[in-house]
């Protein structure tokens, strides 16, 4: 799996850059450094690598998921700027480095973070993210097919980052927090699960979707492989999420599905979910390899 991301990687990050590029000089210096703060040095790239793992997974080229792959990274960015600012989760320091809002000012994170937004749709109508992309406007996709299917793309990944994913994930996660200090464990424990597993579908699990279920639409899936995929990245997404925590588990806000069940009883449930969807997909052959060890990785990893 390191080699396979240790290939991909680098072709994400140049991507990436390249949409930089061509916005010299037509952006304010300070919010393109702010928006460029989290996204050079990156975190792990976990969801545009399973974008492009999605598409090879249907027998498509990695290459046609690559503006999406950008798109995904660009609103996790995003939603880790707004997550860190003073009224959500007030964090100076991610990945040991001034957050974006310490680095610069809260005005120009919450800029930033909506600029990044933007951004990625931008991309996605442009339909073309490689390294040398200089156009200022989208020549119109070969074909309808090709259309049609970028277009759900769209659809998929605004749906997936907006009220009814990331947003009002985050909003209720707020909420939940707020309540859990003060309801009794028994209270907790009857609606808990359910509430925080709603939560990590839209907060965390909607993004992953959009990821795989987008990076295989752009590889030529079918509605059959569409489906399962569904299913499969949002199973993939609530274990990420457990395994999140977990790994906060020993930092000072003690994770949410600890508050709930222990640690052994939550890990193995995260192993379990992504086992049985790492199943779901066991008769796609040598080419949905590494979709599975992706899935893997994501409850496996130390950070
Ligand atoms: C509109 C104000 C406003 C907010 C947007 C902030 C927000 C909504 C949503 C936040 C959702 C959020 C931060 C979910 C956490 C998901 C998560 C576990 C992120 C860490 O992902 P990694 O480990 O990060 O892939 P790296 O560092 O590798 O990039």
């Amino acid at each position: 799996m390191e080699a396979y991301m240790a290939e991909r990687i680098p072709r994400i990050d140049a991507a990436i850059e390249a949409r930089f590029d061509r916005s010299a000089g037509r952006v304010p210096e300070a919010l393109r450094g702010a928006m460029r703060h989290l996204l050079f040095p990156g975190g792990k790239r976990l969801r545009p690598v399973f974008a492009l793992a999605a598409a090879e997974a249907v027998g498509g080229r990695a290459e046609a998921a690559l503006p999406l792959a950008v798109a995904v990274e660009l609103i996790h960015t995003y939603s880790l700027v707004h997550d860190d600012l003073p009224c959500m989760d007030d964090d100076a320091l991610r990945r040991g480095r001034p957050t974006v809002h310490v680095a610069y000012d809260e005005a120009t994170a919450v800029l930033a973070g909506d600029a990044l937004q933007s951004e990625a749709f931008s991309v996605l109508a442009e339909g073309h993210a490689g390294p040398g992309c200089t156009r200022a406007a989208a020549s119109l996709p070969e074909g309808t097919d090709a259309a049609a299917r970028m277009l759900f793309v769209v659809g998929r990944l605004a749906r997936a980052s907006g009220a009814e994913g990331l947003v009002g994930g985050q909003l209720d996660d707020l909420a939940f927090e707020a309540a859990s200090g003060s309801e009794p464990i028994a209270a907790r424990a009857g609606t808990g699960h359910a509430r925080l597993a709603s939560i990590h579908e839209r907060k965390t699990a909607a993004l992953f979707q959009a990821a795989i279920v987008g990076g295989a639409v752009l590889g030529g899936a079918n509605e059959d492989e569409r489906e399962t995929l569904e299913v499969f990245a949002r199973d993939v997404g609530v274990a990420f999420q457990i395994a999140d925590d977990l790994l906060d588990a020993d930092s000072a806000e003690a994770a949410s599905i600890l508050r709930l069940q222990g640690i052994e009883d939550a890990r193995a449930g995260a192993e379990g979910l992504v086992e049985r969807a790492i199943a779901r997909i066991e008769g796609w052959g040598e080419r949905a390899g590494p979709l599975q060890e992706l899935a893997r990785f994501a409850v496996r990893r130390r950070r």
